[in-house]
């Protein structure tokens, strides 16, 4: 095959005819959003979304990405004038459109003036985040600041070099104080429940800490609205480089591989203005709360449960999850049974299509969604994905095996050996710790104990239900006897 030119406005002619090209004159694009966390999935999605903005004429919100850690995409996008290519894709096909929202991409540790005083710019109206659930830089159990974690204690202490997301963001706002422009509003894209709100809390405490008066400025006049994402973004790999070159006729240093299915539900207070999202499919609503509960424990719950259990079991995908036995049936009976009765009413919403429609997106054979990939980070994900609705069952007097089952999966995973002995890359914050803990421990109530001892996991709460542990333990037996394949197949 002969090397494609590369993706860049120089060469977008050549794309193929049935590429969606950005509409726009790019030249006359301003910055008016500042995103953290400039990976996969803000590309995927809100991204897309602004770019529709863009062709409709509206120039004020071209993105500014940053990335917190390295300079991969930077590196990839650079040399392609910000433009990269998403591939949507299912059974019955891809459909390519090359994506012009993004601007500049800056690494935030070579440069962290440069990211401030792009977020001090008065015309920058909207910082928005994905910087996963460890970038919040909280404790997953009760969403509050972790106040030494490392990265906040450098922060406080260096705040002109900040490292975390939390970090950039109060340093930003202060110099925007002192300046005398309007703060701009703070959008979290990412999945936690009323992610607006915990932003908030996050924020405001580190800026409390640095400074009471700033922290009271930050509570009384910065808008926090809470979001909804959902788009499955499985990670890039060099056999998709290689279709997106074959098929669109340029070569990407990292398109994007997603589904057709896209959904963004936000809540409407953006006092310094937004973009009209609403023209191009974003809902707004006044509270978003039903919509990521819904979505976290459904979407989230069952594709992590498909996640440990299907690692286990020896499934590399999702889709390849869904089609083994048992799996599809565990994964449906665990949302109509224990999930959907602890969710908040959604009046007007036909939530059996909404499940039928996630259980087929779990199956579409053209992503390959690795079961490894969603796997990671267990530790932050656990909390709103399984253990929130577990609470709400103990509540309710109601059973949750399949849930436990979930829960057992990730405990079994996080020993970091799989069933034939051979080592798992356990990618979470606290790996190490899961690791040393469970070292030697071979009965299943001896690793339960073991992981109960998270607080900042399992609260205070559950390690002290009986019903909750004899359930988890009891999961664990059947996985640690029979392996995940056979366990699903008899839950
Ligand atoms: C996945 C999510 O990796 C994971 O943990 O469960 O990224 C999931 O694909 C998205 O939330 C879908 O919107």
């Amino acid at each position: 095959m002969t090397e494609k030119p590369r993706l860049s406005n120089a060469t977008l002619h050549h794309l193929a005819k049935d590429v969606e090209l950005p509409g726009y004159d790019r030249s006359l694009v301003r910055i008016g959003i500042v995103h953290l966390g400039i990976g996969a999935f803000h590309r995927a999605h809100q991204a897309v979304y602004t770019d529709s903005v863009l062709a409709s004429g509206d120039n004020r919100w071209g993105i500014l990405g940053v990335s917190l850690r390295s300079g991969e995409t930077r590196e990839a996008l650079e040399p392609q004038d910000g433009l990269y290519t998403v591939a949507s894709r299912d059974g019955g096909g891809d459909s390519f459109r090359v994506i012009g929202s993004i601007g500049k991409v800056l690494v935030a540790p070579e440069n962290p003036e440069a990211v401030l005083a792009a977020m001090a710019d008065p015309d920058v109206r909207i910082v928005s985040l994905t910087v996963t659930e460890k970038g919040y830089c909280y404790s997953p159990a009760t969403a509050s600041l972790d106040e030494i974690h490392t990265d906040i204690v450098h922060d406080l202490a260096n705040s002109a070099a900040p490292r975390s997301a939390i970090g950039f963001i109060v340093e930003a706002l202060a110099r925007r104080r002192a300046n005398g422009s309007e703060p701009f509003t703070l959008l979290s894209c990412d999945n936690l429940p009323s992610n607006g709100e915990t932003l908030k809390r996050v924020v405001t405490r580190f800026a409390e800490l640095r400074d009471p008066a700033l922290g009271l400025y930050i509570r009384d006049n910065v808008a926090f609205p809470s979001t909804m994402v959902d788009r499955i973004v499985p990670a890039t790999t060099d056999a998709d480089r290689a279709t997106v070159a074959q098929s669109t006729g340029l070569s990407d240093a990292w398109p994007i591989m997603t589904e057709p299915f896209t959904q963004w539900v936000v809540e409407d207070h953006f006092p310094s203005g937004r973009p009209v999202w609403e023209k191009y499919g974003v809902t707004f609503v006044d509270n978003v709360d039903a919509f990521e509960l819904m979505k976290l424990r459904l979407l989230n719950g069952s594709h992590s449960t498909l996640a440990y259990l299907g690692y286990l079991a020896g499934h590399e995908t999702v889709s390849d999850v869904m089609r083994a036995e048992g799996f599809s049936t565990l994964i449906e009976a665990m949302m109509d049974e224990e999930i959907t009765p602890t969710l908040p009413p959604l009046p007007g919403f036909d939530l059996v299509a909404y499940k039928t429609q996630l259980r087929e997106r779990f199956r579409n054979p053209a992503l390959r969604h690795r079961t490894w990939q969603i796997a990671m980070d267990g530790s932050q994900k656990l909390p709103q994905r399984l253990l929130n609705t577990i609470r709400k069952r103990l509540e309710q007097k109601k059973p949750f095996d399949r849930l436990a089952l979930g829960v057992a999966g990730w405990m079994r995973y996080a020993t970091g050996v799989d069933e034939n002995g051979k080592p798992i890359d356990v990618r979470d914050p606290l790996a190490n710790e899961f690791k040393q803990r469970t070292a030697g421990k071979r009965k299943a109530n001896e690793i339960v104990d073991v992981y109960l001892g998270l607080a900042e996991v399992f609260g205070k709460d559950l390690p002290k239900s009986q019903k909750f542990r004899e359930t988890v333990c009891h999961a664990l037996e059947r996985l640690l006897k029979d392996g995940a394949a056979t366990a699903v197949v008899l839950s």
